[in-house]
C-alpha cells in the first residue's frame, strides 16, 4: 500500500526483539524508508571508515557508541529523507538522542516491541545477516532458502561479532539502563504504542492493524484526501 501522507515513526525494543524483522514487514506493507543505526554503523565498519574503526570496539563490547557521534551520523542521513515517510530503527536509544531528534524532526508514532529477555537470548545466537542490505535470517525462525546465502542476492551471510552470549548480556544491560528511559520520554508525549509477545508472527498483525488505523485517521484529518 502506498502512503500518501508523510509518517515519521520510530521502532524500539531490546536487542533481538525483532526491530529489523518487523521493519522489513513495515517497509514492504507501507513503503516507508527504513534507517537502522546499527546497519549504518556496521556498514562503516565494513568499509573501514575512520568512524567505523573508532566505533567497532564499543559495539563489539556491547556498549552504546557516544550520543554526539550517532546523532550526527543519523541526522545527516535524515536530511536526505526530509520529504518522505521514514522508520528509524535503533535510534534514538538515549534521552539525549531523543532530544537531538526532537530538535529537528517531530515523531508521529513510536512502536515499542516488548519481548522477554529470555526469548531474546535464544534468538540471537542463531541469527544470520546479509550485511549489505541488513536482511536478517534465523536458522529456526526464517532460514534462508539456501543455507548461508542471502535469498535475493545469493551473497554469503555472516554472523554479528556482538551476538556472543556475554555481549548480548551487556547489550541487554545497556538497554535497561540507557534506553528504557526513552520509552518514558515518548510515553509522556503520548506517541508510544507497545506490542508485547514472544513471537513476531503473532505481534505483527497488531502492528499492521495499528498502522492502517493510524494512517486512515491521519487521512481523515487532512480532509479524506488519498
Ligand atoms: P543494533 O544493530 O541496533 P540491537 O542490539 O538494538 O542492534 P538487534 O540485535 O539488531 O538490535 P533486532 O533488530 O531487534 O535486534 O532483532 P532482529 O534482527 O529483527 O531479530 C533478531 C533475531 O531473531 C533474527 O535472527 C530474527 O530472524 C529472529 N527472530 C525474529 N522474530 C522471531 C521470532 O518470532 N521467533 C524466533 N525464533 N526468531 C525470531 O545495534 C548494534 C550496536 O550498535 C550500537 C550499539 O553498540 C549497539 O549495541 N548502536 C548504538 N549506540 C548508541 N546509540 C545508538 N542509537 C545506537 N544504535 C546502534
Ligand atoms: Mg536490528
Amino acid at each position: 500500500m502506498a502512503i500518501r501522507r508523510i509518517i515519521r515513526a520510530v521502532i524500539m525494543g531490546p536487542p533481538g526483539s525483532g526491530k529489523g524483522t518487523v521493519s522489513g514487514r513495515i517497509v514492504k506493507s507501507f513503503e516507508l524508508t527504513h534507517l537502522s543505526s546499527g546497519d549504518l554503523l556496521r556498514s562503516n565498519i565494513k568499509a573501514k571508515t575512520e568512524l567505523g574503526l573508532l566505533m567497532k570496539s564499543c559495539i563489539d563490547q556491547g556498549q552504546l557508541v557516544p550520543d554526539d557521534v550517532i546523532s550526527r551520523l543519523i541526522l545527516a542521513e535524515m536530511r536526505y529523507m526530509n520529504n518522505s515517510s521514514w522508520l528509524l530503527d535503533g535510534f534514538p536509544r538515549t534521552v539525549n538522542q531523543a532530544e537531538a531528534l526532537d530538535n529537528e524532526f517531530s515523531v508521529d508514532t513510536v512502536i515499542n516491541l516488548d519481548v522477554p529477555f529470555q526469548t531474546i537470548k535464544q534468538r540471537l545466537t542463531s541469527r544470520w545477516l546479509h550485511l549489505a542490505s541488513g536482511r536478517v535470517y534465523n536458522i529456526d525462525f526464517n532460514p534462508p532458502k539456501i543455507a548461508g546465502l542471502d535469498d535475493i542476492t545469493g551473497e554469503p551471510l555472516t554472523q554479528r561479532d556482538d551476538d556472543t552470549p556475554d555481549t548480548v548480556n551487556r547489550r541487554l544491560k545497556a538497554y535497561e539502563n540507557q534506553t528504557q528511559p526513552v520509552l518514558e520520554y515518548y510515553r509522556s508525549k503520548g506517541v508510544l504504542e507497545t506490542f508485547s509477545g514472544t513471537e513476531t508472527n503473532k505481534i505483527w498483525p497488531h502492528i499492521q492493524a495499528f498502522l492502517l488505523k493510524k494512517l486512515s485517521t491521519e487521512k481523515e484529518k487532512v480532509g479524506g484526501k488519498a
